[in-house]
């Protein structure tokens, strides 16, 4: 007999989200993910200055800060015909790339690690062995027995008390494969990215004046290089910048990529679940040679199709025919009807569902359950994030994410195949803070050597004002959040923003079925999933927390008049 699972609120994720299971006989047959919560962007922005637009849209998320920005500012560059001069585009470069390390650092440790690790199986751990263990993997300094007792101590503390926010994990449970040693250091770990991670967010505050919310600019970017000058970007900054990118290396070197591959080595049955969708979208990121020429992209810009590396479709974000949002059973109407998607452009952002409201208790027979839009492009269901990245840039012939990508799998032991699955996702996050953190080494170097010869020129203004701008612009904004792929559209009329739509990367993830009820990445992916124990589904949030939803960026709208658009009783 099938038995419903209901997991609301998935924690350690940004935002709410609900997911329901069904399981017979130990796997997942069914599944359902729905966005709880409404939020507003994309009306707040109607009739605004489409230069003030990214500090709005970027107040959308505090976890991948600075990105719907950057999204921002791409779009309305892209509807005025700007060019952003090239040092802006590195220091552009530098606080995404800056974002995706930290970001992917805390998502391991903070938001994912619980899923594989058990904080009080760590309390049987020898801390000499955990140290022995912990030097084989790295040079990290603090791989000694002091440390790793004094962690322990810790956690002892905590453990007597009541463990704290961790009390109703799953502790015990027989899906938590470590020994004793592994878990302590991933603990200890746990607890290093935390103090870590508000140091690398530095680099932000250097060039965008804060974290989060770091400031950007239509044209260029809000700060200028004066290595002489005490409030410009001056040496002092710079040797800053460099300090934190050098510590941040050794972290991800040292720490994190050492800790993924010896956590995955036990857990290689999740190579073979949580697969989902069979579809990749990247949008490509990182510009060399400038946004406008995305051939020469860090991340190349395509869709692969049925886990076909052998070709890369192109995307076109202009096609209205190709990226569309249905809104079949999310809490939406359309004017011209709720059957046929609308391109963004012509996107609609209205709550007036009137329709049967599902008790609490469950979603089931509810034909609208969700708050999230379903995007498709061309009206297939697309994964998207670091997995979606590797995969179009392998097959897109990139010779350093397929290096990358081979030599994990090598040390792993496992095959290609492996990448299609949970364990996969998880470990392409790695690669993805690899080959950022490599990235980011590089743009600062090629900056420093710009401001050895004076080519510092950080905005171009030749845009600015208004009355320089076609009555009617259109724009698209592309950008590969840490989440995956993301894109703001823009009309602006008469100096305003006519229309904004934002689609973002846990809208595509984790959005709800279309009409044809295809099914969005979450819910895939959770098909044919070994549940042990379903009381303590920590299959469930294994392979979500593999995508690393982001329910705040993904519900973005809000009801004009602020009134309650879904009331939820407790029965
Ligand atoms: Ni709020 Fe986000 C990222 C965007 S959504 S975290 O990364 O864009 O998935
Ligand atoms: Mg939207």
């Amino acid at each position: 007999m099938a038995t419903r699972i209901v997991v609301d609120p998935v924690t350690r994720i940004e935002g709410h989200l609900r997911i329901e299971a069904t399981v017979e006989n130990g796997k997942i047959t069914d599944a359902w993910s729905a966005g709880t919560m409404v939020r507003g962007l994309e009306k707040i922005l109607q009739g605004r200055d489409p230069r003030d637009a990214w500090a709005i849209t970027e107040r959308v998320c505090g976890v991948c800060t600075s990105i719907h920005a950057l999204a921002s500012v791409r779009a309305v560059e892209d509807a005025l015909s700007i060019t952003v001069p090239h040092t802006a585009e590195l220091i552009r470069n530098i606080m995404q790339t800056t974002q995706y390390v930290h970001d992917h650092v805390v998502h391991f440790y903070h938001l994912h690690a619980l899923d594989w690790v058990d904080i009080v199986n760590a309390l049987k751990a020898d801390p000499v062995k955990t140290a022995a263990l912990a030097q084989s993997l790295s040079k990290w300094d603090k791989n000694t027995p002091a440390y790793f007792t004094e962690v322990q101590n810790k956690i002892k503390q905590f453990a007597a008390s009541g463990l704290g926010i961790f009390a109703n994990g799953y502790w015990g449970h027989p899906a938590y494969k470590l020994p004793p040693e592994a878990n302590l250091l991933a603990v200890a770990h746990y607890l290093d990215a935390l103090e870590w991670q508000k140091e690398i967010v530095k680099i932000h505050a250097i060039f965008g004046g804060k974290n989060p919310h770091p400031n950007f600019l239509v044209g260029g970017v809000p700060c200028s290089i004066n290595t002489e000058e005490v409030n410009a970007i001056n040496m002092e900054r710079l040797n800053l910048v460099k300090k934190l990118i050098d510590q941040a290396d050794e972290f991800v070197h040292q720490v994190y990529l050492p800790d993924l591959l010896a956590v995955a080595s036990f857990y290689k049955d999740w190579a073979g679940i949580g697969g989902g969708l069979s579809n990749y979208l990247s949008y490509g990121e990182f510009p060399t040679q400038g946004y406008g020429n995305p051939d020469k992209f860090k991340f190349a810009r395509g869709v692969v199709l049925n886990r076909d590396l052998s070709t890369v479709h192109p995307v076109n974000p202009r096609d209205s025919q190709e990226i569309k949002e249905y809104i079949a059973h999310s809490w939406y109407e359309y004017k011209g009807g709720n059957v046929d998607g609308l391109h963004p452009w012509a996107g609609e952002t209205d709550i007036k569902y009137s329709g049967p409201k599902p008790p609490f208790t469950t979603l089931e027979g509810y034909e609208k359950y969700s708050f999230l839009k379903t995007p498709r492009w061309k009206e297939q269901a697309m994964e998207v994030g670091p997995l979606s990245r590797m995969i179009v840039s392998y097959a897109a012939g990139h010779t350093d994410v397929q290096e990358l990508v081979k030599d994990t799998l090598g040390k792993l032991g496992a095959p290609v195949g492996a990448l299609f699955s949970t364990l996969g996702r998880t470990a392409a996050r790695g690669l993805d803070a690899k080959l950022a953190m490599d990235w980011l080494k590089e743009f600062f170097a090629e900056l420093m050597e710009r401001v050895k010869v004076r080519e510092v020129s950080t905005f171009n203004n030749e845009r600015w004002e208004p009355k320089t701008w076609p009555k009617d612009a259109e724009g698209v904004g592309l950008v590969e959040a840490p989440r995956g792929a993301l894109a703001h559209w823009i009309k602006i009329h008469d100096g305003k923003i006519d229309n904004y739509q934002l689609v973002v990367p846990t809208t595509w993830n984790g959005s709800p079925r279309d009409g044809k009820q295809q099914r969005s990445s979450f819910e895939a992916s959770l098909i044919g999933t070994p549940v042990a124990n379903i009381e303590q589904p920590v299959e469930i949030l294994r392979t979500i927390h593999s995508f690393d939803p982001c329910l705040a960026c993904a519900v973005h709208l809000y009801d004009s008049e602020g009134r309650h658009i879904h009331r939820v009783t407790f029965e």
